[in-house]
């Protein structure tokens, strides 16, 4: 049986849909399996997702949730060592649980993780959130590869997400940007997630010379479904979600 890459799309606490997707597809010892981050918050059982992940010899790129959660172990250490204050923005009670629920190996393991991965398919890679057209891949920045969205449509700079008064991110492009798979021209193809489109279907961006961007967060945690993408088959594995574990910022169309 030939190598698969196994790419997983944003898990957010699914520990259940996880291990059905896991064990739907039943990877192989020689099977790579690449989760593409966003395993904590929001779901009901974040750290559990890591240590599954972890224990599991899994691969990840590292993603805004968990970098949040790194950040801010940092801070906390800093603070008790020195009394410097911790000055992000305070965690909910779940979430503050949960990065105390983190282990030392869990820390350790998390912070291993590169910005991007090579997926061994010839210019195939996995980020979590996405890449500027208008840098190559070895000049972008890791905390832009977690979190970016949107793009200027003309000059395809980085435009940052609208937030409303309860800091709450809206799903639609600001004014005058697009999202940035609309201009991203390769050479490398590229899966990612960090944004649902649909609780169904994975995005599938094709652009000229076989460039393709493949958008495989489908919203596990907001009642859609965890998704896996096979390399080199391009094979599609779905798990639906138990039930709804958090509700969108926006709707979300259901396919
Ligand atoms: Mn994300």
């Amino acid at each position: 049986v030939s190598k698969k890459t196994i790419i997983i799309g944003d898990i957010h606490g699914c520990l259940h849909e996880f291990k059905d997707l896991i064990q739907k597809i039943g990877p192989s010892r020689n099977d790579r399996v690449v989760c593409l981050g966003d395993f904590m918050d929001k779901g009901p059982f974040p750290v559990d997702c890591v240590r599954y992940a972890r224990l599991q010899g899994f691969e990840a790129v590292i993603s805004n949730h968990e970098d949040r959660h790194l950040r801010w172990r940092k801070r906390e250490a800093r603070r008790i060592a020195t009394g410097i204050a911790n000055q992000m923005r305070p965690m909910i009670p779940k979430d503050l649980a949960a990065n105390e629920q983190l282990s030392d190996e869990d820390i350790a393991w998390l912070s291993g993780h590169p910005p991007f991965q090579r997926l061994h398919e010839p210019n195939w890679i996995a980020v979590h959130g996405g890449l500027l057209s208008t840098l190559t891949l070895a000049e972008q920045k890791p905390d832009q590869m977690m979190r970016l969205r949107w793009v200027d449509e003309k000059d395809g700079s980085s435009v940052p997400s609208i937030y409303d008064d309860k800091k709450r991110e809206s799903s639609e492009p600001p004014e005058g940007s697009v999202h940035w798979t609309e201009l991203w021209h390769g050479p490398e193809s590229v899966v990612y997630g960090h944004e649902a489109f649909s609780l169904s279907n994975p995005k599938v961006t094709r652009k000229f010379d076989g460039v393709e961007c493949w958008g495989i967060d489908t919203g596990v945690v907001h009642g859609g479904h965890l998704t896996a993408l096979i390399l080199p088959s391009f094979e599609v594995v779905q798990v639906k979600a138990r039930e709804v574990y958090d509700a969108p910022h926006a709707p979300i169309p259901l396919q």
